[in-house]
């Protein structure tokens, strides 16, 4: 009945359909770039009068209230189906310790990497062994952490751009590092750092990738070893931790990484220098003021003892020469690990301080590498530092010192200019046209201001100033613009990724989602305009990367039958058709079993109660999006079969009875009979 009704009206819709298509591109073609917003019926009206178009199309367009901007975003963000998106981005999940994968401009969610957080569609946490063993690397004192709080992403450079091949995130909560493989989006790496319990300033990398920047945030002593507030000055310190990758093994060596201390103030977002600034590595901080809050004790909350002095210090750190340094073995071992001390770091001449103004957030270098913005919370403007001013007060040696022995360079000597963009500017961004876009928490916008130097031919404004500023709804924290912090944007797109929807969606209760908003950064001068609002339900983004689609090279099914997308190589106990088996060792019952459209082989597993039970399970399609699931019931193990992976999972058969496993992907017509029995004698 339904079918026979879609098939009448079939040819009618796809006739509206064309309408309405034709319509809308006349429009855009129609209205010229900065031509103000109509009413609806001002839209009818330009339309019908260029077209000589009316009926229906036209009346869906009034029914609906678009506007010409309206129509024109629609256009701008619309992807047909078959069609993919021109970019990809990569987004933290914030608390939900995922990473999210969405198609720009069409704001559509492609996946939710699991990371920190057990993620069931894709059997990550559920018995799988290889990634039980991931989750298993992130464990704190041997204690099972089930979540994280993912804020940046950085997907891997090679000579300052996005190479597409992995992706790094951050836990702030417990201070680790995820890498995630761009070939099969999946997570193989969880590193715990081993001196410190929480993070903010990662993951960042350096143009090769050689090293994954991660920097703390909240003072504890190092490793987290008690000691009271009181000796807080003396006791408790700040920290930069430089992995170190190897690309070859996809995996982060901690033996070859090391860490440096830092006094205690609060390090928070950092950067790597690129081109003329290689080598080197600037974090912003707050806190130098050193509070320890105690609002219960009398003392001022931290709000306000962490932000009474005007001035905080950026961290200018030579990477190139602590490098060399750590490689000298001029280190102490802290929880087993490699820790340059703040005296052999200030002795060699590793570590510098800037001033910058109250409460500063964000630190982003600019594609040459050559200026380094900063935003202070608690002040209306965008600082800018000049890497050559940094290095030329660096040679003349600096007056000041703080109170740990570190050299202070003075305000005056390294900052290029100061412009005032608006209220609460936290983070920026870069475009193709020298222009820099900074967020404005207060107030709820986005600011485009020029870069001067040898910025300034790149764009018709006068240097160093504010262009324009647009609304976003609201609460914005970080922004992210196509490859908009590599050494060549791409323009085109910012995502403002908004804390706050308020208003913006039809109410689901309580909490709200998150709000990205993208926004069409393509034209000139004050022309910006927000074209989509995507809510997101699952945690509170941070930061995200934005990367050209076509620099992404994932495998459509994994290469080779029997493979383990752990060790990224073929699995000792992959399993082919016909060679499926249970063998009994004593008390150890072992399977090798097979997944294909539409059944598993064997279909019958039969042990006794107390039996320690190894199965190992290769999925043997060649098709692509061929994936099979894997549900036992009652012994919480959920798998993700994709085409061609082996998984081995392992338990102890601890409860009797039967038990149904089964299929949990739609795979085919008789995907319901992808079931079998699991029989435990007592
Ligand atoms: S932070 Cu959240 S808005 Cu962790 Cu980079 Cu600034
Ligand atoms: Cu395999 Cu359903």
């Amino acid at each position: 009945m339904q079918s026979q009704s879609l098939q009448r009206y079939l040819p009618i819709l796809v006739a509206a359909l064309i309408v309405i298509v034709v319509l809308l591109a006349v429009v855009l073609i129609v209205r010229q770039p900065g031509e103000p917003a109509a009413t609806p019926e001002a839209t009818t009206a330009v339309a019908e009068e260029a077209a000589g178009l009316s009926g229906d199309a036209m009346a869906v367009a009034q029914e609906r209230g678009l506007t010409p901007d309206d129509v024109i975003a629609a256009l701008k963000t619309y992807i047909p189906t078959g069609k993919p998106d021109e970019y990809i981005m990569f987004s933290s999940g914030g608390h939900s310790g995922q990473v999210l994968v969405i198609g720009l401009p069409s704001m559509r969610l492609l996946k939710v990497i699991g990371v920190f957080t057990p993620e069931p569609w894709q059997g990550w946490g559920y018995g799988a062994e290889e990634t039980m063993k991931v989750l298993e690397e992130g464990r704190v004192d041997g204690k099972e952490i089930t979540w994280g709080d993912t804020h940046h992403p950085a997907l891997s450079e090679t000579a300052g751009d996005y190479d597409g091949q992995f992706l790094f995130i951050n836990d702030k909560a417990n201070a680790r590092v995820a890498v995630i493989d761009l070939r099969d989006f999946e997570t193989k790496q969880i590193v715990k750092n081993p001196i410190a319990i929480n993070d903010h300033g990662g993951a960042m990398v350096t143009p090769n990738t050689e090293w994954v920047i991660e920097g703390g945030q909240y003072a504890t002593p190092l490793a987290w070893e008690y000691a009271s507030l009181d000796d807080y000055a003396d006791a408790y310190r700040g920290m930069v931790t430089f992995w170190k990758f190897d690309r070859d093994k996809g995996r982060i060596i901690p033996e070859e990484s090391f860490a440096m201390e830092l006094p205690p103030y609060w390090q928070d977002l950092c950067d790597a220098g690129k081109k003329v600034s290689e080598g080197w590595v600037f974090c912003n901080s707050f806190n130098t003021e050193m509070s320890t809050g105690g609002v219960e004790e009398g003392n001022p909350p931290f709000e306000a003892g962490a932000s009474q002095r005007d001035m905080d210090y950026l961290h200018i750190i030579n990477l190139k020469k602590a490098a060399e340094v750590a490689a000298a073995g001029q280190v102490k071992q802290i929880n087993g690990f490699n820790v340059i001390t703040l005296d052999t770091a200030i002795a060699e001449g590793l570590l510098y301080f800037a001033p910058e103004p109250k409460s500063p957030h964000g630190v982003d270098v600019t594609p040459g590498g050559d200026y380094l913005v900063i935003a202070g919370k608690l002040d209306p403007h965008v600082t800018v530092y000049s890497f050559e001013k940094i290095q030329k007060a660096i040679e003349s040696g600096a007056a000041e010192k703080d109170q740990y022995g570190v050299p202070i360079l003075s305000f005056d000597d390294v900052v290029e200019t100061q412009i005032e963009v608006g209220l609460g500017p936290l983070h920026t961004q870069f475009d193709d046209k020298g222009y820099a876009y900074t967020s404005l928490f207060l107030d709820s916008a986005v600011a485009r201001w020029t870069l001067g130097g040898p910025y300034q031919e790149l764009h018709d404004d006068p240097a160093w100033s504010l262009v324009t500023k647009i609304p976003v709804h609201y609460n914005v924290g970080h922004i992210a613009a196509a490859e908009g912090d590599t050494v060549s944007p791409d323009g085109k797109y910012l995502v403002s990724l908004n804390k706050w929807s308020v208003d913006r969606f039809v109410s689901v209760g309580p909490l709200l989602p998150q709000n990205f908003q993208l926004i069409d950064i393509s034209q000139p001068g004050d022309q910006l305009q927000l074209l989509y609002d995507m809510p997101i339900g699952i945690g509170e983004p941070h930061y995200a990367q934005i990367i050209k689609a076509d620099k992404l090279q994932p495998w459509d099914v994994y290469p080779e039958i029997g493979w383990n997308p752990h060790t990224q190589s073929k699995d000792p106990n992959a399993v082919e058709a016909g060679q499926e088996r249970v063998e009994r060792n004593g008390n150890t019952v072992e399977i090798w079993m097979t997944a294909v459209r539409s059944h598993y082989n064997p279909e019958r597993i039969e042990v006794k109660k107390g039996d320690r039970v190894i199965w190992h399970i290769t999925n043997i399609e060649r098709a692509k999006d061929a994936t099979h699931g894997f549900a036992l019931p009652g012994y919480n193990i959920n798998l993700s079969l994709e085409p061609g992976e082996t998984v081995t999972f392992e338990f102890t058969a601890d409860q009797d009875g039967v038990y149904t496993f089964y299929c949990t992907e739609f795979c085919s017509a008789l995907h319901l009979e992808m079931t079998g029995y699991f029989l435990v004698q007592p």
